[in-house]
């Protein structure tokens, strides 16, 4: 039946799937196309790379340094998925999805021309599948159904870096929306052949939204919550995955005279930004991270979900310059602030006034701790404890099933008094281990969504289940870890 779906049916090609775009695509003739238009995609179709090398990855706010390679390599990248607790604003903790640890996801810097071998690495605590969406790939799904992964897994494919430019990467495993907006993005740069200009400092800044059970700032490990993901009504705007992350001592840092070059990107899943940085011009800005436009004295530069901006500008004296969207009750009521910190001699000809930051340092530093999960337990000694214990795994259930066993009209069916679940609990095991998708009725209602599988020990679905069972008005019993064991669809890993 539906039960038994494969890993790939999971990945959603609708939102996924670009169209090769060559200048062949365009309907005039080839002699009336300007002389700007290049043919640099079909020439580096041909350009063979020599060598091999594995990509230096960053976290944010930092890069990996320009290429000065003069010719096309291979190049390894191997970058790992990690659910991770870490802090979202101060008090308040969230449950991210990454690509590398840390929200925004690694950054990957490899030059046009290259060949990428990617290896897409899935932690074995992970519980749920995930993939990636490059959109700096020429290729179906932007490599999405090729990178499906379960965890304790590494999947591989490979592509060539056809067209230079700053792009975003995702998740695409359905439900898509809730894996972006769990954290699950980042930048790939392909530095075109000739690099960019040299500056004093390069950095990495990706904004995106954040949507939680409780309001802004309330403390506690926050469920995400899909009600206000669909109305867009987010709680949290952040720049580089928590608010304050770029503030006190998170803040970027340069010298009067010097020049900072800022990657910027947009994960979402979202919301556009209107990015600004207080008391500063961007002298360049190359608009949705393209190669042969450059934008010359930028005071707001707009960039899509999805997408991605080069900025680079001058520091020409000391100061506190803030980075903001400027849709400005994101800056100052939802976290979307950071800071650039610039030191050296005054000149009092380009600016008079004195600076003071203190007004705009709302929130403290960036820490972010990643606790390894807790050891396996011995096996529950009887119902009650397995109760108990089933209400913690509720845990990985409930940014979908609700904490109140609900769910979510027209996107995840109720657990509370299932018509579906009550009638046969060996349906639920084979939900947790198998995963789920179609068509479905429960209490009358249909749904016809994707529940991914869950890696979780036997012992694990054993307690989540008997919780379930015994909570919100179901009809009790209990489901043991041998019955997971003889019902299992996907074996532990
Ligand atoms: C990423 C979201 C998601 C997570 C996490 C998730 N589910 Fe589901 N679940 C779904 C969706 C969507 C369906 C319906 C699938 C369909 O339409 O075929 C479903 C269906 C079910 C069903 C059968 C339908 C019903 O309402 O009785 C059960 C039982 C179930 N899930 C239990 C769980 C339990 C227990 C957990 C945690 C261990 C869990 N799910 C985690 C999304 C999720
Ligand atoms: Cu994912």
């Amino acid at each position: 039946m539906k039960l038994l779906l494969t890993l790939p049916a999971l990945w959603l090609a609708a939102c996924t799937i670009r169209p090769e775009i060559t200048p062949s695509d365009n309907n005039a003739p080839a002699t009336a196309l300007p002389a700007s238009v290049t043919r640099t995609d079909l020439a580096n179709k041909a350009e063979v790379a020599v060598g091999t090398e594995n990509a230096p990855l960053t976290d944010a706010p930092f890069v990996p340094p320009p290429i000065t390679r003069k010719t096309a390599t291979k190049v390894v990248v191997h970058l790992e998925v990690k659910e991770v607790q870490g802090r979202l604003a101060d008090g308040v903790e969230y449950t991210f999805w990454t690509f590398g640890g840390k929200v925004p996801g690694k950054f990957i810097r490899v030059r046009e021309g290259d060949d990428v071998e990617f290896h897409l690495d899935s932690h074995p605590n992970n519980k749920m599948p995930h993939n990636i969406d490059l959109h700096a790939v020429t290729g179906q799904g932007g490599g999405a159904g090729a990178s499906m992964t379960a965890p304790g897994h590494s999947s591989t494919f490979s592509f060539k870096a056809i067209n230079a430019g700053l792009y975003v990467y995702h998740c695409a495993t359905a439900p898509v929306a809730m894996h972006v907006a769990n954290g699950m993005y980042g930048l790939i740069l392909v530095e075109p052949k000739d690099g960019y200009p040299k500056v004093d400092h390069e950095y990495y800044v990706m904004q995106s939204d954040f949507y939680t059970t409780g309001h802004y700032g309330q403390p506690g490990l926050q469920p995400f919550n899909m009600e206000k993901a669909i109305s867009e009504n987010a709680d949290y705007v952040v720049f580089n995955g928590s608010v304050g992350a770029l503030t006190g001592p998170g803040a970027l840092t340069a010298k009067a005279g010097e020049t900072v070059r800022l990657f910027f990107g947009v994960g979402g899943p979202n919301l556009t930004s209107s990015f600004h940085l207080i008391g500063e011009i961007f002298d360049h800005v190359q608009a949705e991270g393209n190669t042969n436009t450059t934008m010359e004295n930028v005071q707001t530069t707009m960039v899509p979900a999805g997408g991605a901006a080069i900025v680079d500008f001058r520091v020409n004296v000391p100061g506190t310059y803030i980075l903001v969207d400027h849709s400005l009750t994101r800056a100052f009521n939802k976290g979307a602030l950071g800071m650039l910190k610039v030191t050296g001699t005054e000149d009092k000809v380009v600016y008079s006034g004195k600076t003071d930051d203190a007004v705009y340092s709302p929130e403290g530093g960036s820490v972010r701790n990643n606790p390894e999960p807790a050891p396996l337990q011995t096996p529950a000694a009887n119902k009650a404890e397995r109760i108990a214990r089933g209400a913690t795994v509720y845990g990985n259930c409930v940014a979908c099933h609700q904490a109140t066993g609900l769910g979510i009209p027209n996107a995840f069916p109720p657990l509370a008094k299932s018509d579906y679940l009550n009638a046969d609990k060996i349906r639920g095991i084979k939900a947790i281990t198998g995963g789920m998708q179609g068509k479905l009725v429960v209490n009358g209602t249909e749904f016809n969504g994707v529940m991914p599988a869950l890696s979780l020990s036997d012992e694990e679905v054993a307690n989540v289940l008997t919780y379930v069972l015994n909570s919100w008005g179901n009809s009790g019993g209990e489901v043991t870890p041998a019955d997971v064991k003889a019902n299992r669809i996907v074996p532990v890993h």
